[in-house]
Order: C-alpha cells, then structure tokens, then sequence
C-alpha cells in the first residue's frame, strides 16, 4: 500500500486534536485503517489512543521542570531531542510499514514558520521512510470576524506552507460555530456565502475593509502584505465541520488526491479479454 501520513497542523486551539479524531472516526466507518501519530509533547489527553507518542520519548512537563524552561523554549528542546534521538523515531515507525498516519502536530506555529524543525522532521519522514505527505493547516473560523485576524492567519497559513515543501490543505475549522443561532434558512445561506469570500479569498478586495478600520499609516502596508498573499494566489480554504461525516469525509477525501492514496494499486488485468473475466490472486 505504501506509507502515507497527513500533518495537521495550525495554532493551538484550531481545533487539531478534534480534527484528528473525526478524521480517524470517519476513516474506521468507512473500513480503512489509520494510526494516530502524537507529535505533540504538550498533548494532555486523547479521544483515540496514539499509536506513536512522543510523550513516550519527552514531555514538555519534565523538560520544564528539570530544564528550568518556560513553555516555547522547552518544546523547541523537545524537537531537538526528538531530532537528536532519531532511532526511537526509527523504532516506532517500524511497526507501521504499510500504514496511514494521521499526526497530530503542536500549536506553537513557529515551529513551522521561524524554526526549521518540522521542515526537517517531514523532510525525514519523506526522504527516510518514504511517506507520502499532505500537510493541512486550521485556521478557526472566527478568525473571519476580524479580518487583520484573518490577513494574520493567511500569513501564517501561507508561510508554513512555502517552508514544509508538501502538498497542502488549509482548513476553515469549527464551521459548525459559524451557522449555530441562525434559524431561518436563508439567513444560513446568506451567512455563507459571507464566508466563502474567505474560502478562495481576493485579498485585494478585502483590503479595503481593513483599511476602513485601522490607522491610515498603516494602508501602505496592508497593501503590500495583501498584495504578497495576492502574488502567491495559492491560498484558499476548505471548510470543516466536525459535526458533519460528509464534510469530514471531503476533506479525507482531497487529501487522499493530494498524496495519491490508492493510486499506487495496479488496476487488475482481464485474464480473458474476451469475456473480461478478471485473474483471482
Ligand atoms: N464547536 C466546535 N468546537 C471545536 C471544534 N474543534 C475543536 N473545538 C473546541 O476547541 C477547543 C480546542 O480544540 P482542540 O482540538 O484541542 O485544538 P488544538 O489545540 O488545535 O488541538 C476545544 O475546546 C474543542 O472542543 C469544532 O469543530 N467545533
Ligand atoms: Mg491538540
């Protein structure tokens, strides 16, 4: 079947754990079989059991205790030492030599975009044990009432995807909040379309809604970090809502396409190009 392994990563409280767990509830009822990776040393408790922990290795409790380190410094030492110790990595990842992992990352987003540490740990993963890799990105769905807010998280967005080097999805999570309290149905509707200017989003249109809120000292540079997102023309988003299987159930299914899951299984000859009967192996 091959290796294939999805990063989900995002600021903390995107909604990542929560994302893992539907994805791998989603994945049993449709009868695959997924593995849970966490990557994170902060991680209290789980919805499903990981099958790789790397508490098991470090925790951010003990190094900020015995390190003397605060929160950010201590998970950067995790990292290291998770990259300096790269054979309990080995050992763990032997058990699963045809499998679909699911890994769920630490919120701290520097760790994507100023440290280039899980850059070298996908870099590991791709080159070393020959994973496919799909990196998807939350950003919550509030991040849409304030658009500053917004224009920040599409930077982030945008910088973990220039530094991770794979394909990658961003996510709109928690979309479920977003049409709570609406009652009429068209009410619901005009909300969304609302929000699917954010989806596939024209910065340059936005901007002047920023503009209308911030100090003019500011406009140039809105401008020109617009104009950047604008440049890259690689930012849109997928909506998720955990409470719905169908919405769960798309986005597994584009990250699938993204890392060409299933296609690697030859289709099967016709034994009799006659009948088309098929050979049984
Ligand atoms: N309403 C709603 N709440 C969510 C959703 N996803 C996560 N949450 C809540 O947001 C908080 C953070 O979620 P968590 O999955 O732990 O985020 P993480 O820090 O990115 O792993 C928790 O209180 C979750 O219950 C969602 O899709 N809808
Ligand atoms: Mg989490």
């Amino acid at each position: 079947m091959g290796r294939y392994a999805v990063l989900v990563s995002g600021p903390a409280g995107s909604g990542k754990s929560t994302f893992c767990s539907a994805l791998i509830t989603h994945a049993h009822s449709i009868g695959r079989s997924v593995h849970l990776f966490n990557l994170d040393p902060a991680a209290e408790r789980f919805e499903y059991q990981p099958s790789i922990d790397i508490k098991e290795l470090i925790s951010l409790e003990d190094v900020m205790e015995e390190m003397n380190l605060g929160p950010n410094g201590g998970l950067i030492y995790c990292f290291e030492y998770l990259l300096d110790n790269l054979d309990w990595l080995d050992d763990e990842l032997g058990q699963y030599n045809d499998d679909y992992i699911i890994i769920d990352c630490p919120g701290q987003i520097e760790l994507y975009t100023h440290f280039p540490i899980m850059t070298k740990l996908t870099r590991i993963l791709q080159d070393q044990y020959n994973f496919k890799i799909c990196a998807t990105y939350l950003l919550e769905s509030q991040f849409m009432d304030d658009k500053t807010k917004y224009f920040a998280g599409v930077l982030s967005a945008m910088s973990a995807m220039i530094n991770l080097e794979v394909p990658h999805l961003n996510i709109m999570s928690k979309m479920d909040l977003v049409e709570k309290g609406e009652t009429a149905e068209e009410a619901k509707a005009g909300r969304r379309r609302e929000m699917e200017r954010y989806f596939d989003p024209d910065p340059l249109l936005l901007v002047g809604e920023v503009n209308s809120k911030t100090n003019p000292k500011f406009h140039s540079l809105n401008q020109a970090i617009v104009q950047l997102i604008d440049d890259f023309s690689m930012v849109s988003f997928m909506p998720l809502d955990v409470t719905d299987e169908d919405s769960v159930g798309t986005i597994l299914s584009h990250i699938d396409n993204a890392i060409q899951y299933g296609e690697d299984e030859e289709p099967k000859e016709p034994k009799n190009m006659d009948t088309g009967d098929f050979d049984e192996d």
